[in-house]
């Protein structure tokens, strides 16, 4: 039970730490990764996707496959992060050519992040994507876009991550 304590502990110690203008180094103190005894990041919970590469995201109806292949820094956390993105398509195969949008979101705190995320294809179905800038420890919904087929709402991959302080 040690683990739950402290977790539940550091929630109500942290708050909504980045709203409140904080330092960095206010938040690198209360935002301590805490892991479980199985190595799981519990940081926010069990509701964050594990960031174990390589993870896919799906649109709703599988018209698209996001798969992110490797992430710079290695963990995901504050700061910019750079990552690679391999995009499938329906079939199963790279998709080549595509312009998307990629769109970090705090749905906890509903804000975005205040770096735009550009995109730019590799090659072969692959994009890198950059900076993903999180500046505040919690989940963030990185929100992969794809233009929708009517050309109007966008169709979305999610992944759900925890940022940590590195
Ligand atoms: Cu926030």
């Amino acid at each position: 039970m040690t683990g739950v304590t402290r977790t539940i502990a550091l929630l109500a110690a942290a708050g909504c730490a980045g709203c409140s203008g904080k330092s960095d180094a206010t938040l690198a103190a209360t935002d301590a990764a805490i892991v479980s005894s199985d190595g799981a990041d519990v940081t926010c919970g069990r509701n964050a996707t594990p960031f174990v590469l390589p993870v896919s995201a799906r649109t709703p109806n599988d018209e698209f496959t996001a798969t992110l292949t490797a992430s710079e820094p290695p963990k995901f956390g504050m700061g910019d992060n750079a990552w690679t993105l391999r995009i499938d398509g329906a079939d199963g195969k790279p998709a080549a050519g595509l312009v998307f949008n990629v769109v970090p979101w705090m749905t906890e705190h509903k804000h975005g992040a205040v770096k735009t995320v550009i995109v730019t294809e590799v090659g072969d179905g692959v994009y890198e994507a950059k900076p993903i800038n999180v500046n505040m420890p919690g989940i963030w919904d990185i929100r992969v876009e794809f233009p929708g087929g009517d050309g109007g709402t966008p169709l979305r991959a999610v992944f759900s991550f925890c940022s940590s302080a590195r």
